[in-house]
């Protein structure tokens, strides 16, 4: 966004109010050494944004890099407010207890979490210093709506500022089961932080049952179904609302005639190949990089696959590039991948193209309409977003979608290739399957994912939180008030 469209506001009040670890802009530097905001490319900032501009909405986060405090902001239509992080919290709060322990432990112990007492005691001050800020933000009986692992000690905190709001909590990633979340020193800290909000979302409903399961067996509370009763008489709700895409926003820019071009060009680059297989993923342990790459490359060595008419592209986007278990990750995938072009390419044939980068949504959408099989096999993810923006390029009815089974987005799109990415053979008999299907098999199990990825986008996702929020508590403080009599 450029200065212009940026202007310095008072903190006001908001009827809506968003809190998230990451503001939905970035901070670039120009040319001339001046700085100004550029609005990164996430989903949420599309799910939000509407509702956001109808609501009066203000968005708390941080600005991404450490430094001191910055003052509220208007971007483009949009109230910013900056929450300042030092660079000692950045290694603990946000690469320390939010990556490096919440993030593997909530996805099955791919990798060891690490618990460190000083990584914790960042998270609850950095929790408190977000609570306080949407408390100053939110006007007189606003909706709150937190989001995701690293602010689970929100809700409760900003309830006890600020009892009149209406507090949603919504989970972008997988709520792990009680064997798993118990090894916690924090466990319960973290599930009476979570029952500050009067309703909790989750990508599954599984996830959703994981939480209640462990909210009756840890803090003792009495639960029925989805709904958890509290001793003051107040009642959490629980449920799953699973998130998607702009799908009319991707399909439109599928559809349109320099993507095309650029579809066919990146075909022509790769050598025109009779099969384009495609990975993209953020370089993350959960994604099931390395396994899958291991797979193909034995479909290769065995001769299933030939490189001469086959190519695998793999773009890996840089992620949390300072912590150690992303460090070691990127070397494996870098010495695995250099072993297998090694081993099996020839010249001008690679085995794989591996791209450590990140592409505009352009660039995007033409790698989805260049390949024919997406390849989409994580451990654990809450959703994949990935999948679903493969579906929604897919105008053409064709391509096929290989999809872990333990990706959320396995609940939705039913008529994907489903794997399980922990059996390397059955994966390598799937993809197989995927590279040999007829067009009419293909077109069928599109056409039935692109109906589904039609009727619930990201937009619908939104305001059926937003609605079942609103219903959760229909102003709880104000029934309680004496009638007057
Ligand atoms: C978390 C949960 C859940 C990736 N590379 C580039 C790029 N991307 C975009 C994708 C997609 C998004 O980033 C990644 O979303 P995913 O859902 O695949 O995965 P996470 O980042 O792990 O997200 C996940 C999600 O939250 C939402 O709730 O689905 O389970 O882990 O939109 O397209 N975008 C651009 N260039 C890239 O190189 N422009």
């Amino acid at each position: 966004m450029s200065a212009a469209s940026r202007t310095k506001t008072p903190t006001r009040q908001a009827d809506l109010v968003i809190v998230a670890n990451r503001l939905p802009v970035d901070r670039v530097v120009n040319a001339d050494g001046s700085e100004d905001w550029r609005r990164s490319p996430g989903g949420l900032v599309t799910a939000i944004e509407p509702v956001m501009r109808q609501n009066d909405g203000a968005w708390i986060g941080w600005s991404g890099s450490a430094d001191g405090g910055l003052d509220p902001f208007v971007d483009d239509g949009l109230s910013l407010v900056p929450v300042p992080l030092s660079a000692e919290e950045v290694e603990d709060f946000y690469e320390g207890f939010s990556n490096a322990t919440l993030w593997p432990l909530y996805h099955d112990v791919v990798a060891k979490p690490e618990f460190h007492r000083e990584w914790w005691e960042s998270y609850v001050r950095v929790n408190r210093r977000f609570a306080a800020k949407a408390a100053e933000v939110a006007a007189e009986d606003a909706q709150v709506w937190v989001h995701d692992y690293q602010m689970q000690l929100v809700p409760a905190m900003l309830r006890e500022l600020r009892p009149d709001l209406r507090i949603g909590f919504f989970l972008h990633i997988p709520f792990p089961p009680a064997e798993l979340f118990q090894q916690l020193p924090w466990r319960r800290q973290l599930l009476e932080g979570l029952l500050g909000a009067d309703l909790v979302g989750f990508q599954r409903p599984g996830a959703s049952q994981n939480f209640v399961r462990l909210v009756r067996q840890r803090v003792g509370h009495k639960t029925h179904r989805d709904k958890i009763y509290l001793p003051d008489g107040r009642v959490v709700q629980a449920g799953s609302f699973p998130i998607s895409i702009d799908t009319k926003a991707l399909d439109d820019l599928a559809r349109s005639e320099s993507v095309a071009e650029r579809a066919l060009e990146i075909r022509e680059q790769l050598g025109n190949p009779r099969k384009v297989l495609l990975g993209i993923d953020r370089l993350d342990y959960t994604k099931g990089i390395y396994d899958r790459l291991r797979a193909y490359g034995e479909l290769v060595e065995e001769g299933t696959v030939s490189v001469e008419d086959t190519v695998f592209v793999q773009v890996a986007t840089p992620s949390r590039e300072r912590v150690g278990q992303y460090k070691r990750l990127r070397d494996d995938i870098d010495r695995l991948v250099g072993r297998l072009n090694g081993d099996l390419g020839e010249i001008g044939s690679p085995a794989i193209h591996y791209m450590h980068t990140s592409y505009p949504k352009d660039e995007m959408a033409a790698l989805f309409r260049a390949a024919d099989v997406m390849v989409v096999t994580p451990l654990r993810d809450g959703m994949n977003l990935v999948a679903k923006e493969y579906v929604a390029c897919r105008w053409d009815d064709r391509g096929a979608l290989v999809l872990s089974e333990f990706a959320g987005a396995a609940d939705e799109l039913r008529q994907a290739y489903m794997v399980n990415p922990y059996d390397i053979n059955g994966m390598k008999q799937t993809i197989v399957r995927a590279m040999q299907a007829e067009p009419r098999e293909l077109s069928r199990r599109m056409k039935a994912m692109r109906k589904t990825v039609a009727d619930h986008d990201v937009k619908d996702w939104a305001r059926r939180f937003l609605a079942v929020l609103a219903d959760a508590r229909p102003l709880h403080h104000k029934q309680l008030r004496p009638s007057g009599d």
